[in-house]
C-alpha cells in the first residue's frame, strides 16, 4: 500500500508538472518524505473497517470493525459482517476475517453496525446492532457468544436483546443501536447505548438479558457511539456528538452518574462525518481507536469516505485531574 501511494503521488506530480516522464535522477517528493516516520494510519488499506472496538486479552488486543462494503461514496452503508484483527504490539495487525454475519441471527435483515465484545468466564459476548426483521421493525441490539475471541459467534438467546419498540425515547427506528458494555470490578454489568437519546441498562449476570429498566441519560449534543472506561476511580462516557461527529466526553465517580460534561476529546476525522471511538490501556500506553475516510483511491476505485471508513489509532493522553488531552490524529499513529 506505501508503495502504492508513493506511485499514486508520482504521478500525480507529473501529471500537475506537465512532464511527460518521471526523471529518475530527480529527488521525488513522496507521502512518506514528509513525515519524520512510516504512515501506520490507517490501520488497513486492503479492506474498509469502521466502528473499532478493541479487547485487551491477556498479552493480546483483538480489534473488532465493521466492514463497509459500500461500492462508493454516494450509496448509504453497506456492512454485512464483523471483521477482528489481533496485535501484541498495536502496530503489527493479523487479519483473522469475520466473526460472523448480521443474518447469522436468524431474526435480522442485515445491517452489521457498531459492536462491542467483552469477555466474562471464559465466555466471549459479542453485542452489535442489526436491523431486526419486519415484526419488530427498526434497529434492535444482538447477542453473540464464542468460546474465542476470534469466533465463530452464534446468537445466543435466539432473539433480540433490545428491539425499537422497547424504548419511546424518539419517532426514529434507529435509536437503539451501537452497544457499549462495562464491567464493573463487582461483575455487575451495563449496556449503553443510542442515538440521539444515550441509554443505559443493567444486564444479568448471565449477560444475555437485561435487569432492570432501560434509563435515560443527559449528555450535550449526543449522537451515537458510546463507550464507557474507568481510569483509576474515574469512569468516562465518551461519545459521538453533533453531525458532523465529534467525539466528546463526560467524567463520573459512579456508573450510575451524574456524568460532568468535559467538552470536546476529537475533532471531525478526515472524510467521514461519522466517528466511533474505542478507549484502551495495553501493557502501561493509554489508545484513542477510530475510523476516518483517509484511504485513497486504490487501483482507480472510489477513495476512502463517508461509506468506506478505515480504522486508525493514535495515543491518548491524560491531565493531572483526569481530564482527557484533545487526540491529535494522526497519519504516522503509532510507531514501534
Ligand atoms: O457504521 C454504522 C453506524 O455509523 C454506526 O452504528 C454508528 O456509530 C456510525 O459510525
Amino acid at each position: 500500500m506505501r508503495h502504492l501511494s508513493l506511485a499514486l503521488a508520482i504521478v500525480a506530480l507529473t501529471a500537475c508538472s506537465g512532464e511527460s516522464e518521471v526523471n529518475a535522477s530527480a529527488p521525488s517528493p513522496s507521502p512518506a518524505s514528509t513525515l519524520a516516520q512510516e504512515p501506520n494510519n490507517p490501520l488497513f488499506t486492503d479492506v474498509f473497517t469502521a466502528d473499532p472496538a478493541a479487547l485487551v486479552h491477556g498479552d493480546t488486543v483483538y480489534l473488532y470493525t465493521g466492514h463497509d462494503e459500500a461500492p462508493n461514496n454516494d450509496v448509504f452503508f453497506q456492512m454485512h459482517d464483523w471483521l477482528v484483527f489481533s496485535s501484541t504490539d498495536m502496530v503489527n495487525w493479523e487479519a483473522h476475517g469475520p466473526i460472523m454475519k448480521a443474518t447469522d441471527f436468524a431474526w435480522a435483515k442485515g445491517d452489521a453496525w457498531a459492536a462491542h465484545m467483552v469477555e466474562k468466564d471464559g465466555t466471549f459476548y459479542f453485542y452489535t446492532t442489526v436491523r431486526h426483521k419486519d415484526d419488530k421493525p427498526g434497529f434492535a441490539i444482538g447477542v453473540a457468544t464464542s468460546d474465542s475471541p476470534t469466533g465463530p459467534f452464534k446468537d445466543a438467546i435466539g432473539k433480540a436483546l433490545v428491539t425499537d419498540d422497547m424504548t419511546k425515547h424518539t419517532p426514529n427506528d434507529w435509536d437503539d443501536i451501537d452497544p457499549a458494555i462495562f464491567i464493573e470490578e463487582n461483575g455487575d454489568t451495563y449496556m449503553f447505548f443510542g442515538n440521539l437519546v444515550p441509554k443505559y441498562v443493567k444486564l444479568k449476570d448471565n449477560m444475555i438479558e437485561l435487569d432492570g429498566e432501560i434509563k435515560a441519560l443527559d449528555l450535550p449534543n449526543y449522537t451515537e457511539a458510546s463507550w464507557v472506561h474507568k481510569k483509576g476511580d474515574n469512569y468516562y462516557l465518551s461519545y459521538a456528538c453533533e453531525f458532523p461527529e465529534k467525539i466528546c466526553y463526560a467524567m463520573s465517580k459512579s456508573i450510575h452518574g451524574p456524568w460532568e460534561y468535559k467538552g470536546i476529546l476529537n475533532e471531525i476525522a478526515g472524510n467521514t462525518e461519522t466517528n466511533h471511538q474505542s478507549i484502551i490501556e495495553f501493557k502501561g500506553r493509554d489508545y484513542f481507536i477510530y475510523h476516518t475516510g483517509a484511504v485513497p483511491p486504490i487501483d482507480g476505485k472510489p477513495s476512502g469516505g463517508r461509506f468506506r471508513r478505515s480504522v486508525a489509532i493514535d495515543p491518548l493522553y491524560y491531565n493531572e485531574d483526569g481530564t482527557l488531552k484533545r487526540v491529535v490524529m494522526t497519519t504516522e499513529g503509532i510507531q514501534p
